[in-house]
């Protein structure tokens, strides 16, 4: 039983108060939603049972929120219909819901969200803290025993309950119930927080909530709820009628592409895959398929853009692949590198070129960069350890021996840097080394060998990389992983290696050496490009006129930010360095690692075999795409936003739109008369088509994503409110409205399908072969800021309509995470958590770091009194040793009490590291 928003029933709350007393009697639970809305609340303004305000904080969400005469707040319709003030006896409860909803939960998530996937589980009592403070005072007024009549996964909160006296003594109720504890088993199944990493992975990042403290929150714009001004309604109708922009278009690409005067000149790299392995989705995600959907919308934007990759093809790696397929080390190179071709052809991978390592360019690019190097006296000399396996006969790459870090103890350090720390590591520091081809424990052995003077270099690469970072949009791990690399002061970096697979150092002492993949690699990048077009230096000798992006996961940041740099500095050649820094966090498969060894997760080449269109993969894995943390590719949620997201939402959209023309305008769009509502819809719409601008400008590729999915969201509510199917049947107004409506929704359609183009380029293709229309959209709609222009017009015919995706079906779905995974876990569920989950977690956060009220009061105390005396002593002028235990014993105290208040402890002043 609903009384919807718009039921503007002309009820006294009394009659109301009693039919919702009778329904809830006979059917508990429906009565819960929606009952009353503030629409309805306003109705009953002036009646006497309440002399009702509108609580002030809470009045700017449009929060349903009352305060009764005895003092109390009511919040929000199913609160109400549950809560026992709807028994006679007494009002007694706060009740609060949507409250909850809109004010708790985001910071409860957010909360999770930083401790489960950031590990920053001791800083979660900064989100709580303001809305357990309101919940605690709220609490603390009613003396009652549980909330009264919410469902309990509306109620996600906890952790630094233990501040709050109320919340606490609630929550040790809540908890002690026995579905409380059978859900939290259930759900976290003995793993504590890292039971729920799938689950939280797979949830939209919450946004962190700047109006946390004092008030809820309300601020997702992107729902719909956004205010519209006349201004901006006006300007949207303008825009609407602007005229179509002819010019250029994008596929009209000329080859070879070369930096041109006057225009924005972008090369992007993406990381060049390994050749010795099949990549798998993580792969294909974090470089070449990011970097695809960038370079897509660039070149939309009419950018003058080059997007180069490749295969890197030397290095131990292949070696060891050559040894295991009994092949030579060329010949794994060729086969693989026409996998890599053939996977990433069926991803619609749009490079301009795609070529590979092993060229003579190569050679005599990476032969000249370090011939510069040496001349202007970057190289040194020096005697190295080396590891070398005596079982396997021969040295170790550093990729193949793993042990134990000997910065921070993670005991599977690679060769060359850990991936717990982020530090660089020596091979030979490692402790307890390992072969990891025999785990056999290699020996050291010592030979010479060449190194880049990285420290030599580091004042040059700092003053560039304050400049780049500062300028360039780096995301933040790439600038934490560079910053870290620099914060422990830059060593030489052994540049040539005893192997035979590699580009040979030219040096006469090293003849019998190559250079060190990681030197050498990079400079791929620019004999690709010169594998292209003779004037490759145009691209990377021209920094005035090019900007640089660099496409990785982040592992490789610091080759890309630190070591690379340094090299192109030191060769003094007015090489062009990367100004956009673009790396993504790991993908993770279902629960666990992507493992070619123990065939777990999905490789590039089997994606084809699945019958799922390479665009729907494409679309998953950018909706899930690791920006900003990790996150989990899951088959259960590749159905669900297939089957919710593509079909239901976008493709729905796109398919009525069409279809009305079609079927109700004998395919040619109507005339339009644009009305009140019709004008809101393009301000909307084109507030979304900025968003989606503003962040693919930003490479925020996931986020500009969901304002693609908005606007469909938009769409289809308003064929659903306008109902176009009744009204053309209806009179000439009606009529009338019926055509503005199809013609605005097919627009939109139109809109949508040049939005889509980086992500899903052939459905794309496809929405404009069926809608016919004309290529100059592209240029029109996505020029500036965007401009959401009519660009098919009164009369316009369109072409055949017909659906845009299909269902994934629930065992179609089983048989693929079956074939793919042997036993994966099964997912979670995918809506809301139980709270008691929720709260037992966090209780489990706040234990685990200690957390201590009583003790934090008492240090809180002692720091202070300490802190007066170190002052007291500093004015005496008492002597430095004397001050200086005092300070100690002050920060010492400081310490403790973080800890006791379950922050993380002040950073540790940095060492300096200028000599
Ligand atoms: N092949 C490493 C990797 O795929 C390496 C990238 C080189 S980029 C110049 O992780
Ligand atoms: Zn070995």
């Amino acid at each position: 039983m609903f009384f919807s928003r718009n039921n503007k029933a002309n009820l006294k709350l009394p009659n109301l108060v009693q039919l919702v007393q009778k329904l809830a009697h006979v059917h508990n639970n429906l009565v819960c939603c929606c009952a009353f809305h503030s629409d309805l609340f306003k109705q009953t303004n002036d009646h006497l049972f309440f002399s009702e305000t509108v609580v002030p904080f809470l009045s700017r969400p449009a929060l349903p929120a009352l305060l009764l005469p005895s003092g109390l707040h009511l919040f929000s319709s199913n609160a109400i219909c549950q809560s026992d003030f709807f028994k006679p006896n007494a009002i007694r409860s706060i009740v609060i819901n949507r409250c909850f909803v809109l004010f708790v939960q985001p910071a409860l998530l957010e909360a999770l969200h930083m401790a489960v996937l950031q590990g920053k589980g001791s800083e979660v009592s900064k989100v709580l803290q303001g809305p357990l403070n309101y919940l605690d005072q709220s609490l603390s007024k009613g003396n009652m025993p549980y909330l009264t009549g919410v469902q309990y996964q509306n109620l996600l909160f906890s952790c630094c309950i233990l501040y709050f006296p109320s919340v606490k003594s609630w929550f040790d109720r809540v908890a002690a119930m026995h579905s409380c504890q059978s859900a939290a088993q259930k759900v976290l199944q003995g793993k504590g927080l890292q039971g729920m990493k799938s689950y939280m992975q797979r949830q939209p990042a919450p946004r962190s909530s700047h109006c946390r403290d004092t008030q809820p929150c309300n601020s997702n714009p992107a729902e719909g709820e956004r205010a519209v001004s006349e201004e901006e309604m006006e300007a949207a109708v303008l825009t609407w009628s602007k005229d179509l922009n002819a010019g250029p278009l994008a596929a009209d690409r000329q080859h070879p592409i070369l930096p041109q005067e006057g225009k924005r000149n972008i090369l992007v790299t993406s990381a060049l895959p390994y050749v010795n392995n099949v990549p798998h989705l993580g792969n294909i995600i974090g470089c070449v398929l990011s970097a695809d959907v960038f370079s897509r919308y660039g070149r939309l934007r009419g950018w003058n853009l080059l997007f180069v990759c490749g295969t890197d093809e030397y290095g131990t790696a292949t070696e060891n692949k050559a040894r295991e397929e009994g092949l030579t080390p060329q010949q794994i190179c060729d086969k693989y590198h026409a996998v890599h071709s053939s996977i990433y052809k069926w991803f619609q991978i749009d490079f301009d070129f795609f070529g590979r390592t092993t060229t003579e360019k190569q050679t005599e690019i990476a032969q000249n960069i370090f011939w510069r190097l040496h001349e202007h006296g970057f190289l040194v000399e020096d005697t190295v350890e080396q590891l070398r396996c005596e079982n396997c006969q021969r040295f170790l790459a550093d990729r193949f021996v793993e042990g134990t870090c000997p910065h921070c103890s993670y005991p599977e350090a690679r060769g060359d840097q850990c991936d717990k720390c982020g530090r660089l590591i020596n091979a030979v520091e490692l402790r307890e080394p390992q072969c990891k081809v025999c785990r056999q424990t290699p020996v050291i052995r010592s030979s010479k060998h060449l190194f880049l003077d990285l420290p030599k270099l580091e004042n040059q690469l700092e003053q560039w990389l304050e400049k780049s970072t500062s300028t360039g949009d780096w995301t933040v791990n790439a600038k934490q992983i560079t910053r870290s690399w620099l914060r422990d002061g830059l060593k030489p970096r052994c540049i040539t290696r005893d192997l035979q697979w590699g580009t040979p150092v030219p040096h006469p002492d090293f003849k019998e050496k190559v250079f060190y993949v990681w030197f050498d690699a990079p400079i791929g990048y620019l004999s690709i490009t010169a594998n292209y077009t003779d004037k490759w230096e145009k691209w990377w000798k021209n920094p005035q006129q090019v900007e640089l992006y660099n496409f990785m996961a982040k592992d490789n940041v610091p080759f890309h930010s630190v070591v690379f740099p340094c090299s192109l500095l030191g060769a003094q050649d007015n090489y062009t360095l990367v100004s956009h820094l673009v790396a993504t966090e790991y993908l993770n498969y279902e629960d666990t690692k992507f493992s070619k060894s123990r065939g777990v997760g999905v490789f590039g080449d089997m994606a084809k075999d699945t019958g799922i269109p390479s665009d729907v993969w494409r679309f998953y894995l950018l909706y899930v795409r690791p920006e900003g943390q990790d996150s989990a590719f899951s088959w259960a949620d590749m159905a669900l936003k297939n089957n919710s997201e593509l079909l239901n939402n976008l493709g729905n959209f796109i398919n009525r739109a069409g279809m009305f023309v079609t079927k109700f305008f004998e395919g040619c769009v109507p005339a339009m008369e644009l009305q009140q509502e019709d004008k809101k819809l393009l301000a909307v719409v084109g507030w979304e088509l900025q968003q989606y601008i503003q962040l693919m400008d930003k490479v925020k590729i996931r986020d500009a994503l969901k304002h693609i999915l908005n606007i469909s969201r938009h769409g289809n509510q308003y064929i659903q409110v306008n109902e176009p199917w009744k009204k053309i049947k209806g009179g000439d107004t009606e009529r009338q409205r019926a055509g503005t409506v199809t013609g605005v929704s097919v627009n939109i359609a139109c809109l949508l399908s040049v939005m889509l183009f980086p992500y899903m380029p052939s459905v794309s293709h496809t929405i404009r072969d069926q809608l016919n229309a004309p290529q100059s959209c592209i240029n029109t709609m996505l020029q500036g800021s965007g401009s959401f222009v009519c660009t098919l017009r009164a009369g316009h015919r369109i072409g055949t309509v017909s659906p845009l995706f299909q269902k994934l079906e629930v065992d179609q779905i089983e048989a693929l995470k079956k074939r793919f995974g042997g036993q994966q876990l099964r997912a979670l569920p995918a809506l809301s958590l139980p709270l008691c989950q929720l709260l037992l977690l966090l209780l489990e956060v706040a234990a685990v770091n200690g957390v201590d009220p009583e003790k934090a009061k008492q240090l809180a105390q002692a720091v202070a009194e300490q802190g007066d005396k170190v002052r007291a002593l500093k004015a005496q002028k008492a002597e430095k040793a004397v001050i200086t235990a005092e300070v100690a014993k002050l920060l010492d105290l400081k310490k403790q009490l973080a800890a006791a208040e379950g922050k993380s402890p002040e950073p540790a002043p940095q060492k300096s590291k200028k000599k």
